[in-house]
């Protein structure tokens, strides 16, 4: 395995960190290259809060110990204080301009920690639009839509050795066929080493095009449906905290195979009025649903 310690931050012939209000910038770099870095999206104060809401949703009993990982898949909902994110422009406009309107519902919201020595996440694309058929799980009904898959915030930093995020330059790109010297697997979510193993999702990092995402708490990281992300192992003392809440477009309806579930319409129900109108179209997600 490739040392965190050694992977430095890539410099570019292109622009990859935008402010907050280079919004067609942020388009053009995640349309053209797959992904791009906002810097400074978040104040330090919406950051604390953001810590201590992922603290509290994910891990409400102290359980995890050291080398543990969990995400919670819907943590918008419960996550009262971020409901303040609703009201930051800055992160409001962003979503608007990924999506393309300014009539926006919540589409999805995750939040993990990973703890001192948790495990490599091994590379995949969330997109589940490669296969077309009736839907498997959870993924193949919420991770078909065209719109930028990540708008992640990584509340205590993203870099090698603290479990941060990273991503590959041009993955996104329709023809795609894997990194030099990798092939996809046949499911075109991951890649393997083309030296005759099994076609196990790829977990090092030693990748032609790879990108290590080195940002700030503040900084949101944003990638397209396609694009091919992992992360490290978190090799610091420091639980690694990230979140996001994305959006869609309010008039892109979803069929879901499951009931509207209670805590969906629980949020919806104590969102402030002034907020309401983004639990409408909300599916929320049921974990335990899978196809019979
Ligand atoms: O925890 C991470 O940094 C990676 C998250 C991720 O890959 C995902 O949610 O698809």
């Amino acid at each position: 395995m490739i040392s965190p310690e050694s992977i430095t931050k890539r410099t570019f012939d292109y622009r990859t960190e935008f402010r907050p209000d280079e919004l067609d910038e942020v388009r053009a770099c995640t349309e053209a290259h797959g992904f791009a870095i906002v810097k400074g999206l978040l104040p330090d104060s919406i950051v604390e809060m953001l810590q201590r809401e992922v603290q509290r949703v994910v891990d409400p009993d102290a359980t995890l110990g050291p080398g543990d990982s969990r995400t919670h898949v819907s943590f918008i909902e419960t996550a009262y204080d971020a409901w303040a994110l609703f009201e930051h422009q800055p992160f409001m406009n962003l979503h608007r301009a990924l999506i393309g309107t300014d009539e926006l519902c919540v589409h999805r919201s995750a939040a993990i920690i990973r703890k001192t020595g948790s495990k490599v996440v091994t590379w995949h694309s969330d997109w589940a639009g490669y296969s077309q058929g009736p839907p498997k799980n959870t993924g193949d009904v919420l991770n078909r839509g065209l719109w930028p898959s990540g708008k992640w915030f990584y509340i205590t930093g993203s870099r090698p050795t603290h479990g941060g995020l990273c991503v590959i330059e041009d993955s996104h790109l329709e023809d795609w066929q894997g990194p030099e010297g990798f092939k996809l697997t046949s499911d075109r979510r991951s890649f393997y080493k083309d030296d005759g193993g099994d076609e196990s999702r790829y977990d090092d990092f030693d990748i032609p095009g790879l990108v290590p995402l080195i940002t700030d708490p503040g900084d949101c990281l944003v990638f397209a449906h396609r694009t091919q992300h992992g992360a490290f192992s978190n090799q610091e003392e420091e639980d690694r905290l990230s979140c996001a809440v994305g959006f869609r477009d309010r008039s892109h309806h979803i069929e879901t195979p499951w009931e509207l579930p209670e805590s969906a319409r629980t949020f919806a129900a104590e969102l402030p009025d002034h907020l309401k109108k983004y639990a409408d179209g909300y599916v929320g997600i049921d974990q335990g649903w899978k196809a019979e």
